[in-house]
């Protein structure tokens, strides 16, 4: 049978369940990452579940994410992960090696392989040909324990590239372009795969910037092949071993293709407050720029590095502007050292910060009030950065630097006319390369004590869910409502280890009283509701936006429909995740309702819809759901550990 790239990965590596597209099967995780903010939940979980050693072939521990030590807090975590990464024969990549999914790019991606991690933004790996998902914390301890990775048998749709990007047009504009078409929304179970001649003209960091934000269109991933250009890359990493070839068979089939010339597209930006509100540069105006942020998982390699310093060679910042740039890696500030690229981008007045994602997150460099901020990062969802008034467009590097210069919006092609040549940046024959900053344990070491700081505390348990869910619709929100609506990161992520505390902060930006209102309710005996519109749980991987709702007392969230990774985290903490079987009934509900979920089991059991009766209105209404049998048994047992140990 021909067969597709994706096709090709998961056949080799379902262990449970048919290749039928929608059904739901098991695969094999070759590979996990996990980062600081997810990851301390996800080794407790990990811990929980009493296995010795990780089953996978590589799983790595990085911290990336709280790298900002003010109060002793992020400090106990790293503790913690590392003695936890060298009592279970994990590698532990120390704060200061950089970004989990650049790293993971440079050392460990290999092509053919699957890669599982408790971060969103894990398709980056997508790049280098392999099948590298998102997942939360939770999912990621089962695969290291040896679990399958249950997914949706996707929907495969091929973008065919063709033609040659111009000079100063980026990776980052042909992922803008493809947000464009494919939105932020609608694209749930599905994966892109990468094709077409134009893939030839595209570096293996050009390719991740692409498969790293397609994580913004909701697929499930997205994907590469694996070529000669992948051969060259994993040589200059020294791993030329790990490169297998991978290319989808002559006629293979697709769900739908959808071609894209790249040498018809301009530079363009993601204007406020979504990554799927897209613009051209040019469409924009030459509006004012107080901050530049270059740098995060999309935009952070040697080569959007080199890029910026050689636009900037010679050059200084604008007295409007500021400006930070966040190298990806160590291995990249090394190379960009040895290169000369450091110097010109100090020189030009850049404010060097940690290879970390910082800025991205809102952990630092927060921008002035109603500031316009230009970021290389992949979300710019209201109050990211940190500053509620700012908005955020993001770009790409080219188009970041040429700000860094104007002090505004400029497309870039236009600094030809002050002189400034466009520099075709060349990737390296060969990286420096130094791994001291991993911790490789020789192998998993049952005497090594696990650090726990009184910032680390057990999981939250959850309870089996009830037959009638019977409460309050504590909230009612709108269309495309983000993770970090439902629980903000930046400066809060530093509880991620102390859910009371974090809870303390749900849906913070959209209405500050939810917390103490969802405590009333369920201290009072009764549960909490959400009500929800489309896309919801959009964005991060971030488990605690299901497990601090959770401890909060919520019991079901009935949307208009539901993003994957957040669908699967309210599955995983015994959340019951309902759609509105006509969305019309979503306007006949108001927030403070009384609803009534009555007879969930026998609903499950016959495969029916479920009744949801509005007792304030006097209504009732048909919700349903689309979960599997696994997925309706992990709910009536309570969650995924309370499945995993019921079964055991
Ligand atoms: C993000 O980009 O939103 C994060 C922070 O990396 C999250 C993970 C988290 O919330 O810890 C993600 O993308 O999954
Ligand atoms: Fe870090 Fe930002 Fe990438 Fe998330 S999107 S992993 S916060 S750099």
């Amino acid at each position: 049978m021909k067969q597709n790239i994706v096709e090709k990965i998961l056949s080799e590596h379902i262990i449970e369940g048919k290749p039928e597209k929608g059904a739901e099967v098991g695969i094999r995780i070759d590979q996990t990452l996990t980062q600081d903010a997810t990851g301390t939940m996800a080794y407790l979980q990990f811990e929980a579940m009493g296995v010795p050693k990780v089953k996978t072939e590589l799983s790595v521990s990085y911290v990336d994410h709280n790298t900002v030590q003010i109060g002793f807090e992020n400090a106990d975590d790293h503790k913690y992960l590392q003695t936890v990464a060298a009592k279970y024969g994990i590698v532990y990549s120390r704060a200061g090696n950089g970004i989990c999914h650049q790293v993971q790019l440079e050392r460990f991606g290999k092509p053919g392989k699957t890669l599982l991690g408790s971060d969103s933004h894990t398709p980056t790996g997508g790049g280098i040909g392999m099948m590298a998902i998102g997942a939360g914390g939770l999912d990621v301890a089962v695969a290291m324990a040896g679990g399958a990775f249950f997914l949706n048998y996707p929907k495969v749709i091929k973008i065919n590239l063709t033609g040659k990007l111009q000079s100063w047009v980026a990776a980052k504009d042909v992922i803008l372009k493809v947000l464009e078409i494919f939105t932020t929304k609608g694209n749930v179970g599905c994966v892109f795969e990468y094709s077409g001649e134009g893939i030839k003209t595209l570096s293996v960091p050009e390719r991740a910037t692409i498969t790293n934000m397609g994580a913004e269109c909701g697929v499930t991933t997205s994907v590469f092949p694996s070529d000669e250009i992948t051969k060259e890359f994993l040589k200059a990493q020294d791993r030329e071993n790990d490169w297998v070839e991978l290319i989808a068979d002559e006629n293979a089939e697709y769900d739908q293709i959808v071609d894209i010339n790249l040498s018809e597209l301009v530079p363009m930006a993601s204007t406020p407050h979504s990554p799927g509100n897209i613009s051209t540069v040019k469409e924009i105006g030459e509006i004012n720029v107080d901050q530049v942020c270059i740098g995060s998982c999309t935009n952070s390699s040697y080569k959007d590095m080199m890029t910026v310093a050689n636009i900037l060679k010679g050059q200084k910042l604008h007295s409007n502007t500021s400006f930070v740039v966040a190298p990806g890696s160590k291995q990249v500030i090394e190379n960009i050292i040895n290169d000369g690229g450091f110097k010109d981008i100090v020189s030009a007045g850049a404010r060097i910060a940690e290879s970390a994602c910082g800025f991205c997150i809102g952990n630092s460099q927060s921008p002035k009030t109603d500031a316009v901020s230009l970021r290389t990062s992949n979300r710019n969802f209201y109050g990211r950065s940190g500053t509620k008034s700012a908005n955020a467009y993001l770009v790409s590097p080219e188009t970041a630097a040429a700000a860094v210069i104007t002090g505004k919006f400029t497309d870039p092609r236009d600094l030809e006319k002050i002189g400034i040549k466009y520099p075709d940046v060349k990737m390296p024959a060969k990286f420096y390369i130094d791994d001291s900053m991993f911790i490789f344990p020789k192998d998993a070491n049952e005497d090594v004590e696990i650090y726990r700081g009184p910032n680390i505390g057990d999981p939250p348990a959850s309870e089996p869910l009830k037959d009638t869910i019977s409460g309050t619709v504590t909230l009612k929100v709108k269309d495309k409502i983000t993770t970090d609506h439902i629980i903000p990161a930046g400066s809060k992520m530093k509880y991620r280890s102390n859910v009371p505390k974090y809870s303390e902060f749900l849906f913070e930006i959209v209405d500050s009283t939810f917390h103490d209102r969802a405590k009333e309710i369920r201290d009072s005996g009764k549960d909490n509701i959400i009500v929800a519109g489309l896309s919801y749980g959009q964005g991060s991987s971030r488990e605690h936006a299901a497990l601090c709702p959770m401890f909060m007392g919520v019991k079901a969230v009935l949307a208009k429909s539901m993003e994957r990774i957040h669908n699967a985290n309210l599955i995983n903490f015994g959340i019951l995740p309902l759609n509105f079987k006509d969305e019309k009934d979503y306007d006949g509900i108001d927030q403070t309702d009384e609803l009534e979920i009555a007879d969930i089991k026998a609903a499950f059991l016959s495969s029916k819809n479920i009744i949801v009766k509005n007792r304030s209105k006097g209504t009732q209404f048909e919700a349903t759901y689309d979960l599997s049998d696994r997925q309706k048994e992990i709910l009536l047992a309570g969650g995924t550990l309370a499945f995993m140990k019921k079964k055991a």
